[in-house]
């Protein structure tokens, strides 16, 4: 595919009157997809909190000084438990998060593959976040039956240096694209309401448009400022961003599920409709996203009614993944590989580590 998206038609789009957005958006949406299917997914945190990453937005950073319960890495029959837990409420996948930097070749990371295994098994799409991954780790991670990786870009690269100062832009999209090489499906998209400016996050858009293949999924999240982090104060996002961005992403990338992701706790019912209008197809079910809040089963079940949308089976979009012995082998034989670590310094990040280190120091 052609580079076809320019900054300029994105933002052409973002800007459009948001009633002309909007129906623009409902008409690419009922072209591509059944716009009364959602897709729903389950986040599971399989390892929590601990990470050494400075990610402004995230309360699982060590370094913050965060009141979330940090966790070590699950068993897989706690996984399996929680996966059947889902699976009864309706989802069709179950995303399983770790707060690490990158995946490293050892016995946890055996431990999660047999988590995908097992989770497969169940007939859920398998979906993992576990940071950069090489493309020997994502072969492993298809061959025990991995379905999906979540790899977000965040924001767009010129503003992604004010949020993170520990890893680089290149290497998410590294990450991208071994996960691709292994023929798994591809989830990314971003978090708005992180300060930056609405051509940020066309910018992020044309990037994410301009991936060969496109991602089959892309998350929109609103940030939950958490206390403790460094993006602590930023203001929440008006319902009518959110509907913006979910509009222009479903109209870049037409065939992907969008999922209206973090943020929906704030979110009236009226202000999800207009969203699922604009063209989600996709929410985080269940009432914790990783460590935060998120709408009661029940709520979603009773809006669904409301709005006569429906959860979609497993496996509509692509066949189920076989699991095949190959992951138990260790592929790599070159070890673990250093990611970069550029370390450049963002005021706002370091400020709140150190006010993390007087909390700490006081307690
Ligand atoms: N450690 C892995 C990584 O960073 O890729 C996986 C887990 S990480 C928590 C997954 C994604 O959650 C992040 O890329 C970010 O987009 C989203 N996220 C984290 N904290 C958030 C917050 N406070 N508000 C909204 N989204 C958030
Ligand atoms: C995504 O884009 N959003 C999810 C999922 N992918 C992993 C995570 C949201 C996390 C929100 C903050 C928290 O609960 O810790
Ligand atoms: Fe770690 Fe991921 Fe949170 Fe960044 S977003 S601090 S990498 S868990």
């Amino acid at each position: 595919m052609d580079k076809k998206w320019t900054t300029e038609i994105v933002s052409e789009i973002y800007n459009k009157p948001l009633m002309e957005l909007l129906y623009e958006a409902a008409t690419v949406h009922r072209k591509h997809h059944n716009p009364l299917e959602v897709q729903i997914s389950t986040l599971l945190s399989i390892k929590t909190g601990g990470c050494p990453e400075d990610c402004g937005y995230c309360p699982q950073a060590a370094r913050y000084h965060t009141d979330i319960e940090t966790n070590d890495l699950m068993s897989v029959s706690q996984v399996k438990a929680q996966a059947l837990r889902a699976k009864s409420n309706g989802s069709s996948r179950l995303c399983m998060g770790a707060a690490w930097r990158n995946i490293q070749n050892n016995e946890e990371f055996d431990r999660v593959l047999e988590m995908v295994k097992t989770v497969n098994d169940l007939e859920l799409e398998v979906c993992c976040t576990l940071g950069m991954m090489t493309e020997d780790q994502a072969k492993r991670l298809a061959d025990a039956g991995l379905y999906a990786y979540n790899h977000n870009l965040d924001s767009s690269e010129d503003h992604y240096k004010e949020i993170i100062s520990t890893r680089e832009y290149d290497d998410r999209l590294k990450t991208i694209s071994n996960a691709n090489k292994a023929g798994i499906s591809v989830c990314s998209g971003g978090i708005i309401g992180m300060g930056e400016t609405d051509l940020d996050r066309c910018r992020m858009l044309v990037t994410l448009a301009n991936m060969n293949p496109q991602p089959k999924s892309v998350p929109i999240n609103a940030l939950v400022a958490v206390a403790g982090t460094p993006l602590e104060e930023q203001e929440p996002v008006p319902i009518w961003d959110m509907a913006r961005m979910v509009a222009t992403t479903r109209i870049v990338i037409p065939e992907a599920v969008v999922r209206l992701s973090a943020g929906r706790t704030d979110m009236s019912d009226e202000g999800q409709a207009l969203c699922f209008m604009a063209g989600a197809s996709s929410i985080f079910a269940g009432d914790k996203l990783l460590t935060t809040p998120n709408p009661d089963i029940n709520e979603d079940k009773r809006l669904f009614k409301v709005l006569g949308l429906k959860p979609k089976a497993p496996f509509v979009d692509g066949d189920q993944p076989l699991s095949k012995d190959g992951y138990k082998e260790c592929l790599s034989t070159k070890g673990n590989v250093k990611w970069k670590r550029p370390s450049h310094k963002i005021k706002r990040n370091e400020a709140a580590k150190q006010k993390a280190k007087i909390t700490r120091q006081g307690t």
